[in-house]
């Protein structure tokens, strides 16, 4: 598994949470020069985590390697549309545009948008649009492929790592049939 994105999104933070461990986090491009790779386990599930470099970078075998791919964006972004775009298209260069990926929705906690006016009859922008209208819009876009967590305050924490551990199980169940232990 990889956590994949544009710079500054977070995975390096959800890297951290997930593993316990102290991956360098700071608010500022290209936080992360290396790709790390950790063992997680989630529930009775190990798996290996990756934490890739800022999305620009092309030919990671990581990513290529990995059965499945978190892909992070900062929803507190003006641009994070743009931003999903551009890591989708970089995905798809690497050839990887099929493989299994959830879109983990972050910094849920700095979302922010611009209440309208009731008086105000100009048309409405994506400023305009609310958290639970933009959760509702990307859950029913994604196939409910994607999860909105804040990595800072743990908001739905619990809800990601049992998404995790589905994802992780049916892989499991895939690779290696026969193997009936978690069952
Ligand atoms: N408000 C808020 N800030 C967050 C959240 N998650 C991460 N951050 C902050 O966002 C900044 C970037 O986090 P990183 O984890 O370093 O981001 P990254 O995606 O690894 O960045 P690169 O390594 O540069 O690609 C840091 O200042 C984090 O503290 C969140 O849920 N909410
Ligand atoms: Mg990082």
């Amino acid at each position: 598994m990889a956590l994949v994105g544009y710079t500054n999104v977070g995975k390096s933070t959800i890297m951290n949470l997930l593993s316990k461990s102290e991956v360098y986090t700071e608010n500022k491009l290209f936080a992360t020069l290396d790709t790390t790779v950790r063992k997680v386990v989630v529930e009775n599930l190990p798996f290996l985590l990756s934490d890739t470099v800022g999305f620009i970078r092309k030919f990671l075998d990581e990513v290529r390697e990995s059965d499945i791919l978190l892909h992070v964006v900062d929803i507190s972004h003006p641009d994070f549309e743009a931003q999903m775009e551009v890591v989708n298209q970089t995905l798809a260069e690497l050839g990887c545009a099929d493989k299994k990926t959830i879109v983990v929705f972050n910094k849920t906690d700095a979302y922010t948008w611009e209440e309208k006016d009731p008086d105000d009859l100009t048309p409405p922008t994506k400023r305009n649009v609310s958290y639970e209208d933009l959760k509702k819009t990307w859950m029913a876009k994604m196939n409910e492929n994607c999860i909105f967590i804040s990595a800072k305050n743990r908001d739905n924490y619990q809800e990601f790592r049992d998404l995790l551990y589905k994802e992780i199980r049916d892989m499991h169940a895939i690779r290696y049939p026969y193997d009936n232990f978690l069952y």
